[in-house]
């Protein structure tokens, strides 16, 4: 298949140049955009705010409200945005294993929407997926039991054809589940202290400091990309280090962009958790791939007491260039700065949980998914199995309580990933190799490269409805709206 130009590379390039930083006068000096009404000093790193709902005859009610509002990224400039209870994304929603909540959602938006609960294994009814619209105007609470472990989950908009702009615009926010396990581990875990919420997106700016949804042919095909990076939606952000260790709980929230992360100084990190939860031990690495809906939670020692960047390394991906492997962009990210004597941290465990081993003993069920792109321009088709999501066909019914194994493969140039709701799996093999230590926890989305065939572990253990399906898709959003998406039930 061929991709119009401009190639992604091109245009990464340019907005790499674009937003170069020099040094001068520090370490990292404040970024400036070529247009001059991109405008910004470097600000601290917005923490959202920490909501631990209210109790309500045992359970833990959230009220959200999804709104319309406009935001300063730059100086003198306001840009049209969406948030839930704020101006863009929303606040952590902060809860314990074993609580019930009620979410109380409220539309407030001119169009119709969906908040999407991601990683969580619950009821389909309160799923929040496409089959679960609500109108302008009214208030949708579903209620659910909070079976998953202790890790860091995300809620965002699921609109049927509308995720992509809907998200874009700042539709989410991040989750974090506490448990008994993660709470007698020595980790770092004060809020905002060294335990920060580190929300990855980027977004495409206009001159006036407008990001509106306005995707190219080639981002349509590739998934939209920006000229500037944001994190929970500071532009150009630093974190204020006071502790020797930091806990970062890392979402790729982006629309359609892989970053490789990394220090800017190379110096290694332990990962900690993946998408559903801690790891069996930390895993140390220097760079980590993170594609659209993926979470890490990753700790860095600062004792050194340098300034250092988080950085998305410009990388072709592997398989040979942008389009065959995925690459990433070049951003700076968020700027570590410890300020004076740094506080003690624990030491890092050298345990963490433990997982059971992922098994195909006695694993009879094998289901098959191929992700496919064909045409291009107007004419581009993305499907999984041969067909494009339509709201009336259940593509799949799935039997509670059994364990399967899903086959992904992947029958197009780019990579993919590939999220299932209601569960956390575990990826066995990617073309017959065990993944990697930082891929061998609960996962609930996994990066699938061209010419890949990954195989997981799935049970769907919890709830059982014949009516409402629950989806898997693509997390590029762009692929997602335009059809790479199927549904099943668990009966
Ligand atoms: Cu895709």
């Amino acid at each position: 298949m061929k991709i119009d130009n401009p190639s992604r590379r091109d245009m990464l390039k340019s907005s790499a140049a674009t937003f170069s930083v020099v040094a001068a006068g520090g370490i990292f000096a404040a970024p400036q955009a070529a247009n001059a009404a991109l405008v910004t000093n470097p600000k601290p790193l917005q923490i959202p705010t920490l909501e631990t709902g209210r109790m309500l005859d045992g359970v833990r009610v959230f009220d959200l409200d999804m709104q319309a509002g406009t935001m300063g990224f730059f100086d003198d400039l306001n840009t049209k945005t969406m948030g839930i209870n704020g101006t863009f994304l929303g606040p952590t929603l902060r809860m314990s294993a074993g609580d019930t909540v009620r979410m109380n959602v409220t539309n407030n938006l001119h169009e119709n929407t969906t908040l999407h609960w991601h990683g969580f294994t619950l009821p389909a009814i309160s799923d929040g997926g496409p089959h679960q619209e609500i109108e302008p105007g009214a208030t949708w609470s579903p209620e659910f039991k909070v079976v998953n472990k202790a890790s860091t989950m995300w809620y965002h908009s699921h609109q049927l054809h509308k995720t992509a702009p809907q998200v874009w615009a700042g539709l989410a926010g991040l989750i974090r589940i506490d448990d008994d396990e993660s709470t007698a581990l020595d980790l770092p875990s004060t809020y905002g202290v060294d335990d920060i919420p580190v929300v990855l997106m980027d977004r495409w700016f206009t001159e006036s400091g407008q990001m509106p949804y306005e995707p190219s042919m080639h981002s349509r095909m590739m998934g939209m990309t920006g000229n500037v990076p944001l994190i929970n939606g500071t532009v150009w952000p630093y974190f204020e280090v006071t502790t020797r260790l930091v806990r970062l709980r890392l979402l790729n929230g982006s629309n359609g962009s892989i970053y490789t992360l990394a220090f800017s100084d190379g110096r290694s990190f332990d990962q900690i958790g993946s998408d559903g939860g801690l790891l069996s031990a930390p895993a140390p690495m220097r760079a980590l791939r993170l594609a659209p809906g993926e979470r890490a939670e990753i700790v860095v020692d600062m004792s050194d007491s340098g300034s250092v960047m988080l950085q998305s390394v410009a990388s072709a991906g592997g398989g040979g260039g942008m389009m065959r492997g995925g690459g990433s962009p070049a951003f700076d990210f968020l700027e570590l700065r410890p300020g004076g004597t740094l506080a003690a941290s624990p030491q890092l465990p050298a345990t963490l949980v433990e997982l059971p081993t992922a098994s195909v003993q006695g694993v009879s069920k094998v289901r098959k998914f191929e992700l496919q792109m064909s045409g291009r321009g107007p004419f581009a088709e993305f499907r999984i199995n041969g067909e494009s999501m339509k709201m009336s066909r259940i593509n799949e019914v799935v039997e509670k309580g059994v364990d399967e194994i899903w086959e992904v493969s992947n029958a197009s140039p780019m990579p993919h990933p590939f999220h299932i709701h209601n569960t956390q799996f575990r990826i066995l093999d990617r073309n017959g190799q065990a993944p990697a230590a930082g891929e061998q926890g609960l996962k609930d989305t996994v990066l699938v490269n061209p010419e890949e065939r990954v195989r997981i572990l799935i049970r769907f253990d919890h709830y059982s409805d014949p009516d409402t399906p629950y989806m898997y898709h693509c997390h590029i959003l762009e692929h997602e709206d335009a059809g790479m998406m199927g549904q099943f039930t668990v009966v």
